[in-house]
This record gives structure tokens, sequence and C-alpha cells, in this order.
């Protein structure tokens, strides 16, 4: 039922670096011509579950894939056993190419980056406006990775029944960034998730944000049958006492084409693996103001035009600071 496009054989020999000679090692692709096309839904230990048309596939990784690994999100080559039944395992045999990658680091001086998704075209950014308290940086942090990953960020503000959410409007509602609010109340009549469903038909979008800000809660009020239906075959999603997530999980949209995907949250998004330079893209209510800036401005420096800019009335102080902040943080670790 879902397909994902053909790979093309130019596709598997640029994704499979060639180091034994110049000969694009081609051999092996005859003998899965017929695989069948996945996704994989969720990670657990070397087992990965996948959707196969609509058959939920426990597979383990080939041996031909070396150290490649698939993740959430990938979109996958299987063969041998997808019947789905209990016991039997399937065998990836290719991750096709990426059209993202979503990657973080636990700190800005941490070399290690953990991917987040793959294939993500949407990043939904959930702050819960009380119990968490929001916090600003960590939502900046996250729409520079969107920006960095090719994502379009969406801002999903969770217990608007605990606090109001006008003060985090008010520093984000000039962006032009699509955004949703929603209430414990709004859940439970069905608003909540129609609200922010709107923004997610033909997208894979994934949900990231503070752990208890509501991102599993949403998740599930959005698509409470395949919900059931999938982690019915996946032990461990959740554990460890509350019901905190530990592995990303994928789920396709109910009635219409499209996906989304839980993480576990995240205490901090460290942006090791981003160059400062491009950080100012995911403040463009202050790069429309940097026409004046000295060449190669770092937005943090005496003469920069944003202090001006803002002084003018364009963008909010709070803004500035906040870019500033995470330029500077950025900067410390770099000599490292
Ligand atoms: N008052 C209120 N509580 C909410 C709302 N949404 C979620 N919660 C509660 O917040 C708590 C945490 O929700 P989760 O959905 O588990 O949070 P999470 O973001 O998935 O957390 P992690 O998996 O740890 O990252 C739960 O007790 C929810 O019932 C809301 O709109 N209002
Ligand atoms: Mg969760
Ligand atoms: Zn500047």
């Amino acid at each position: 039922m879902r397909r994902y496009g053909k790979h093309t054989d130019e596709d598997d020999i640029r994704s499979r670096p060639n180091r034994k000679g110049n000969r694009p090692r081609t051999h092996i692709r005859p003998k899965h011509e017929d695989a069948a096309e996945g996704f994989v839904l969720t990670v657990d230990r070397g087992r990965l579950t996948c959707l196969v048309e609509d058959t939920v596939v426990t597979a383990m990784k080939a041996r031909e894939l070396g150290r490649k690994a698939a993740v959430v999100g990938d979109r996958v080559a299987l063969v041998g056993d997808l019947s789905g039944a209990k016991d039997t395992l399937a065998r990836i045999v290719r991750i096709e190419e990426r059209a993202s990658l979503l990657r973080r680091t636990a700190d800005d001086d941490d070399p290690y980056e953990r991917v987040v998704v793959a294939n993500a075209d949407q990043l939904a950014i959930v702050t819960a406006l009380a119990d968490p308290e929001p916090r600003p940086r960590l939502i900046d942090r996250c729409l520079v990775a969107a920006f960095d990953g090719g994502l379009t960020p969406l801002l999903v503000l969770t217990k608007s029944d605990l606090a109001s959410a006008d003060e985090i409007l008010e520093l984000y509602g000039a962006l032009d960034i699509p955004y949703v609010v929603t209430s414990r109340e709004e859940l439970e009549t069905g608003q909540a998730a129609d609200r922010v469903r709107e923004h997610l038909a033909g997208k894979v979008t994934a949900f990231v944000g503070h752990s208890g800000v509501g991102k599993t809660t949403l998740v599930n009020a959005l698509v409470p049958k395949e919900r059931r239906r999938i982690t019915g075959h996946v032990n461990a999603v959740t554990g460890r006492g509350r019901h905190t997530t530990t592995s990303a999980l994928a789920l396709p949209l109910e009635g219409a084409e499209g996906w989304v995907v839980d993480t576990p949250g995240v205490r901090s998004f460290g942006l090791a693996h981003i160059d400062p330079s491009r950080v100012i893209h995911a403040f463009p209510d202050l790069e429309a103001g940097t026409g004046d800036c000295p060449r190669a401005c770092s937005h943090d420096e005496p003469d920069c035009a944003l202090d001006q800019w803002v002084a003018d009335g364009h963008a909010d102080p709070a803004r500035l600071y906040s870019l500033r902040r995470l330029l500077s943080t950025r900067e410390r670790h770099e000599g490292d």
C-alpha cells in the first residue's frame, strides 16, 4: 500500500563507498531484486521493527550492510521471512538514500552525534507552557537544527490549561512559524489532535522536546489505532518507571499519507555539528536586519547592525539576546 519511490542503481552505487578499486559493487544487486520496501518504525538493540506494506515485520541488518546502521524513518529493502509472524526475522539488505537526517549532540562540545530520525521533513518542537517550564533556549536550538537540516519547524505549545501561551507567542509569533496551542481539555475532546493534524498530511514529522512536555500524549491522540496495532509488536517502547519514552517510534498517520515520530525527551539539543555562521538562518526576524552588518559579522561584535535593528523596534530584544547566547555557547566550545 505505502510505496516509497523506487530505488535506482545509481543511488545504490553512490551510497556504498567503493574502497576495493574502481568497479562499483553492483554484484549484490541482482540477489535482492525482489526485496520488499519497508519503513523503519523503531530500533531496539539491533532489532528493527519495520512496516512492510501493511505488515509489521521484525528485522536485523544483513551482514553486507557493514557498519551502516538503519535508523527510525529509514526506507529500507528487506528479504527473508516477511510474514510478520511471531519469532520470524527478516533481513535488511539496503538502506535507501535519505532525504534528511536530523542529528543532535548531547552538548555543544560533544563530538558524538546522535541520529534523531531519518527522512523527516517537519520538526514539531513541543514545549509545555508549564510543568516543565518552557525553555526558549531549547526552542531556539531546535529551530537551528530544523533550519540546518532542511526541516520545516512547527511549534506545539502544550498544557495551556496550566499557563498562558502569550509570552512564548510574543517571542515566536513574529517568526512566521506555524504554531498550535493545546490543553488537557482539548486533548480530551479531540480538538488538540485535529489542530495538530492539519499540519501533518503528506509529511514525516518528528516530535521533539524536553521530557514530560506531552509528546507521547499527543502522538497517541493523533494515531490511536496505529499506536495500539504497532506497539502490540514492539516490546519496551516505554519503561523506566514513569511513562517516559526511551526510543523513537514512527507511526503512520491514519487516513492520510504521512508519519509521526515520537522521540525520547531531550535535556539539551547540542549543535556541535552545525557551523556557527548558519545559526542566523534560524532567526529570520533578525536575519532581515543583517544588511548593514560588517562583512562576515559574527553578530556578536560591537559593529553588528542588529543592536540598531532591535532598537528601531524591528525585533524583540529577547531574540537578539537569545541569538547571542546561543552563539557564545557555541564559540566557547570551539577551542576545546
Ligand atoms: N495539564 C496537562 N497535562 C498534560 C497535557 N499534555 C500532556 N500532559 C501530561 O504530561 C505528562 C507527560 O506527558 P508525556 O506525553 O508522557 O510526555 P513526553 O513528552 O512524551 O515525555 P518523554 O517521553 O519523557 O519525553 C503526562 O502526565 C500527561 O498526561 C496537557 O495539555 N495539559
Ligand atoms: Mg514520551
Ligand atoms: Zn551582525
